[in-house]
């Protein structure tokens, strides 16, 4: 081990950067633990700034529920759901105006996550941030609100823990259960894409950076 640990060593600095940790969760699916932490720095403040334009709210489901989970989006496209149903749409309904763009940090990170992952050119046009505070849960379902389902989807995860389920093609299905802690990322993609899913309540507790909440973003190729 010794002397192919030189060797490398001696290599290192004219390598391409090195692939995070990469957990495999599904066939097409992989867990990138702490994949962000170095990138929060001028994350967290972005995220600030859009959330101040496109304030997170309780959206209404089509049965007339208020959601536990608040929500915001970014880029062309942002998720909304009210009585007429469950769709992405180019404009804020709470503003009338287009959503804040993307932030190129956002961005860079979920295609450097995805073509690591094997998902090269991936182009995401919407990011929806979903925030929990503890006691809100997202229950077991599929995303089919987008256009195709060719492209992945790329979630971050912030703050307070999450264990997050993992299932299969019916709701019935045995589910997986996952922690995702901050900084994580998973690329979700290909046989895997339209696996049910869903989050537990969260725990009661505090973040040092984030406080008593959880924050997820997940990055979609919506329209
Ligand atoms: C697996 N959000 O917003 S992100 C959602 O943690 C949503 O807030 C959860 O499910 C959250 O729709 C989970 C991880 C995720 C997102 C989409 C998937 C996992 C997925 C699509 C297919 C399979
Ligand atoms: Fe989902």
């Amino acid at each position: 081990m010794t002397t192919m640990h030189t060797t490398f060593d001696l290599f290192a600095d004219t390598e391409p950067e090195q692939p995070a940790r990469a957990e495999q969760i599904g066939e097409q699916s992989w867990l990138l633990r702490g994949f962000a932490l170095p990138d929060l720095e001028p994350l967290l403040p972005a995220l600030d700034s859009l959330l101040a334009q496109a304030p997170l709210r309780h959206m209404m489901t089509p049965g007339g529920f208020s959601m536990s989970v608040a929500t915001s989006s970014c880029g062309a496209l942002g998720w909304i759901t009210d009585r007429s149903g469950y769709r992405y749409s180019p404009v804020d309904p709470l503003s009338g105006q287009p959503w804040p763009d993307m932030p190129e940090v956002f961005r860079e990170l979920a295609q450097r996550a995805a073509s690591q992952s094997g998902f090269i050119g991936f182009t995401p046009d919407s990011c929806l941030i979903n925030r929990y505070v503890p006691g809100a849960k997202m229950s077991l379902h599929q995303d089919k609100d987008e256009s195709a389902y060719t492209a992945p989807i790329v979630s971050l995860s912030l703050g307070l823990p999450a264990m997050f389920l993992f299932g299969g093609f019916a709701r019935s299905d045995k589910t997986q259960r996952i922690a995702l802690l901050h900084g994580d990322v998973v690329v979700w993609g290909g046989v895997d894409r339209l696996r049910f899913h869903g989050v537990l309540p969260i725990k009661p507790g505090r973040h040092p950076r984030l406080g008593e909440q959880r924050l997820n973003l997940t990055f979609r190729t919506a329209g």
